[in-house]
């Protein structure tokens, strides 16, 4: 069975956890400590050398890391993986917005407000600002589209939804993001939905 290593703290692995439930499929969790270093063991750098979180070893040993590749890995094949080859690579045009213009400032905001000291107000700010230019983008596409690509919910939605879902901890204001707020909805409404931190089963 394949081992996902993770830390409930994580967005990028939450996208990974919620793919493989809607996909009803098996497989065993290692938690690690980020903010204890748990990533950079010797053990861990054989599986990635990058010493991130999520990162799933397969059945033969093979290791794959980064959240969007591994949504990738196991989406081919699924409904969650259109069939066109435009919808495709509009799939990964949103999954890529997601790890440049994203993650980068609504993922972090909300680590550096869990940490145990008190962020910085100017990197906060920088965050936010970056941020919500994204959050922008997000909403004027939700306004015409039920879902970001394929006209489907697909890995592209699963790949947005992991932090835009929890941006309020990193202190971003979505009430006038109304299209944001019913996108959430609908994807908590899809088959197989769980919310962050539940385990597999
Ligand atoms: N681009 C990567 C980012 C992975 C990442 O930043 N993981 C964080 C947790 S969300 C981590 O493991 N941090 C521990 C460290 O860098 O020491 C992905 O999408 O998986």
């Amino acid at each position: 069975m394949p081992i996902l290593y993770d830390d409930p703290i994580s967005g990028n692995g939450y996208k990974v956890r919620l793919l493989l439930a809607q996909l009803d499929f098996s497989y065993e969790l290692v938690e690690l400590d980020i903010l204890n270093q748990e990533t950079h063991t010797p053990d861990f750098l054989a599986k990635n050398a990058n010493g991130k979180i999520p990162t799933i070893e397969l059945d033969d040993g093979r290791c794959l890391s980064e959240s969007n590749a591994i949504l990738f890995y196991f989406a081919q094949g699924s409904r969650y993986w259109p069939g066109e080859k435009f919808d495709q690579a509009d799939v990964m045009r949103w999954m890529c917005f997601e790890q440049y213009s994203h993650e980068p400032y609504v993922a972090v905001a909300r680590f550096l407000h869990h940490l145990p000291e008190a962020p910085d107000p100017e990197v906060i700010a920088e965050k936010h600002a970056k941020g919500y230019v994204a959050l922008d983008v997000m909403e004027q596409h939700l306004g015409e589209n039920d879902f970001f690509a394929a006209g489907q919910y697909s890995i592209a939605d699963i790949a947005l939804y992991a932090y835009t879902h929890v941006a309020e901890e990193g202190k971003f204001d979505l009430t006038s993001y109304s299209n944001i707020s019913k996108w959430l909805d609908r994807v908590s409404e899809q088959p197989g939905f769980v919310p962050m931190g539940s385990k597999p089963n």
